[in-house]
């Protein structure tokens, strides 16, 4: 069979990202975020300069091993008067930084690539684990706009997210995520519980021990 060197470049392309279903409406874009890295990471710098990371408490007082900071029109807070979205970053009392363009159309083409069409993301929330922090099984149900599905991204060391059912009591699977791995889900699984697991000691050549997490929502 004769092979174009075309054919070659789109079957170089295809195995540059892959997706693995979860179930329907969840998916794993493997490597999907790789070719926006440059840009990611500067825009991950330049809100971290306007909004730096911070360890927020639960509504029961606890310190979230966690760091974290947003970007966009709503930013997700949580403090001992409980969980919500906020124009202001309660730090600086001023508005959260701008959502880079990039951070945008990373998010859209992954939740289109998903089959979520239309997705207009106006909260980024921004994760920072270092190795030992985690994040325990929720439901993201704080937004207004169930019908919009949620993009999450992976960059840094690696974490296992775990993908649970529709109530805390289902037993989620344990999938391992890596540097440039997107999870997007919603319709019949936006209500999905997930979390991750406390992180393993590792070193990554561009963010050292730490894992970016960025979680796109509509969420006004
Ligand atoms: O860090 C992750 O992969 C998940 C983050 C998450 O579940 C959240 O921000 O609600």
């Amino acid at each position: 069979m004769w092979v174009s060197d075309l054919d070659l470049l789109d079957g170089i392309d295809e195995q540059r990202s892959w997706r693995e279903d979860l179930c329907d409406g969840a998916v794993v874009l493997r490597a999907y975020a790789l070719e926006y890295e440059a840009d990611l990471l500067a825009g991950i710098e330049s809100v971290r300069q306007a909004a730096p990371f911070r360890h927020m408490h639960t509504p029961g007082g606890f310190r979230m091993s966690v760091a974290m900071t947003n970007c966009g029109a709503c930013g997700w807070v949580t403090d001992r008067t409980g969980y919500r979205y906020d124009a202001i970053d309660p730090l600086s009392g001023q508005p959260w930084p701008q959502m880079p363009a990039s951070f945008v159309r990373l998010a859209q083409a992954a939740a289109s690539a998903a089959g979520f069409t239309d997705f207009l993301p106006d909260a980024c929330l921004i994760n920072c684990y270092e190795p030992g922090a985690r994040m325990s099984l929720h439901q993201d149900r704080d937004e207004q706009d169930l019908q919009q599905p949620i993009v999450s991204v992976s960059l840094g060391i690696p974490a296992v997210f775990q993908f649970g059912g529709d109530t805390r009591a289902d037993k989620p699977q344990r999938l391992p995520l890596q540097h440039g791995d997107v999870v997007v889900w919603g319709g019949p699984a936006r209500l999905r519980y997930h979390g991750v697991l406390a992180l393993r000691e590792a070193m990554h050549p561009l963010l050292g021990r730490r894992r970016i997490n960025l979680t796109f929502r509509k969420a006004g």
